[in-house]
């Protein structure tokens, strides 16, 4: 088989990507390990900056987004004791929306026949191959069959574990990680929010968040150790926590309820650069990661798969290749810029297991200094809704 751009992986990355692609009447054939329904099954990002929304709009995606999502102006942070409001829309003239990525990937998911995005599933055992010439290919089984599918270019957006960044030898890039020394335990439950904003706090205990996917579904986390069991906490001890850590007025709005989802993920800061090596390119979680504080991870999959979309339109459209050999500099510059906002926001929320009480006075200070200062809450606020493409 042969296409003019294989893309590897049909998160949203993969997803958005193919159908920016498809819009420009560039052929297209995306790639998948997983089935579907394992694809939805992942409760990940809820928050999403208009650069994603503007771009499922342009592409006439976003009527149910627009229909259910929840437009917020703001989000809160807290202390264990009160609420610093940051007022986004009064901040920087815009809003984020609160829709989750299951939603936006079934979206895509469903529209890809209508628009001649071919989407190939339960491909097993890819591998791309020459990916530093100009007549790249991969190779995966299906069905017990061995394929091939030959390209002009790749692209891996298949996260963070998938084959894409590893085809790249170690020579021809550099990696930047921090892991931090915990992960965010997570519940998902079918009850009304304990606020209509995001509630961020920071409490001796730990970090925790108060988030929704809906007027009755909300999503909940909480800081543990990395080694922490989920058995260790079953749903009423997670509630008692949540509501100790969020403060007495979350608390006393919050509704409990079971769980229909709890697992763990841990936390890491990673970026691989350059994002291209010959006719392959990286876009999303395969180039890069950040700690969820800010959900900034969904929306640089977003910014990411906007430029090279645009690269490759170029490209094909007309021949020029400097869209592509910038590619990987445009959205270095948007991504590290993310990365820097996403590690000083879980800096300041969190508990490191080495922090001092110095340490905890200058979390404290600095919730304080943002409480009072409108040019500290414009810098959050402008980083939340997301940095311009
Ligand atoms: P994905 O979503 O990991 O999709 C990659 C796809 O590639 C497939 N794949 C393969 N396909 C073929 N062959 C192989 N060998 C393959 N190996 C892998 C996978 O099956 C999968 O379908 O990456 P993508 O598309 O780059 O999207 C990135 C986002 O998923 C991620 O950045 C966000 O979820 C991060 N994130 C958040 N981002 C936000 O913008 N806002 C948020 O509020 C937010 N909250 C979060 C988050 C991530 C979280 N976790 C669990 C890490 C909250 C959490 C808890
Ligand atoms: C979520 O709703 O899952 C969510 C919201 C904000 C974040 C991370 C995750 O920063």
């Amino acid at each position: 088989m042969k296409t003019q751009v294989a893309i590897v992986g049909a998160g949203p990355a993969g997803l958005l990507l193919g159908h920016l692609l498809r819009a420009e009447g560039i052929e297209v054939v995306v790639v998948e390990r997983a089935a579907p329904d394992y694809v939805l099954g992942r409760i990940r990002a809820g928050v999403l900056e208009t650069t994603l929304t503007d771009l499922l709009d342009r592409l006439g995606l976003g009527e149910r987004m627009h229909a259910e999502g929840i437009p917020h102006d703001g989000f809160n942070l807290a202390d264990g004791e009160r609420l610093i409001r940051i007022d986004v829309a009064a901040l920087t003239g815009r809003e984020v929306m609160v829709y989750g990525q299951t939603e936006v990937t079934r979206d895509l998911m469903d529209a890809a026949p209508s628009r001649g995005l071919e989407v190939i599933y339960e491909a097993a055992d890819l591998a791309p191959h020459d990916v530093e010439g100009d007549a790249p290919y991969i190779t995966y089984t299906k069905g017990g069959a061995q394929h091939r599918l030959d390209a002009r270019f790749i692209c891996g957006c298949d996260g963070y574990h998938g084959p894409s960044r590893k085809a790249i030898p170690a020579s021809a890039g550099q990696h930047y990680e921090k892991v931090y020394p915990f992960g965010w335990l997570g519940i998902l439950a079918d009850v009304p929010p304990c606020n209509h904003e995001l509630i961020y706090a920071n409490h001796a205990n730990g970090f925790a968040l108060a988030s929704m996917r809906s007027a009755t579904r909300s999503r909940y986390y909480i800081q543990v150790p990395l080694d922490e069991k989920i058995e260790e906490w079953p749903d009423d001890r997670l509630w008692d926590e949540l509501a100790l850590r969020l403060g007495p007025d979350a608390a006393a709005h919050m509704t409990r309820g079971n769980a229909l989802e709890k697992s763990i993920a841990p936390l890491r800061s990673f970026v691989f650069e350059p994002m291209r090596h010959g006719s392959l390119f990286l876009a999303g979680d395969s180039a890069h990661i950040v700690p969820p504080t800010g959900a900034k991870g969904l929306n640089l999959a977003a910014s990411d798969v906007a430029y090279l979309s645009e690269a490759l339109a170029r490209y094909f459209r007309s021949n020029d290749p400097d869209g592509v050999a910038g590619y990987s500099a445009r959205a270095l510059a948007r991504v590290w810029k993310a990365e820097r906002f996403s590690w000083q926001l879980t800096r300041l929320m969190h508990r490191f297991p080495e922090a001092d009480a110095f340490d905890r006075r200058m979390q404290l200070a600095d919730l304080d200094y943002i409480a009072s200062s409108v040019a500290a809450q414009t810098t959050i606020a402008e980083n939340y809704v997301g940095l311009p493409l």
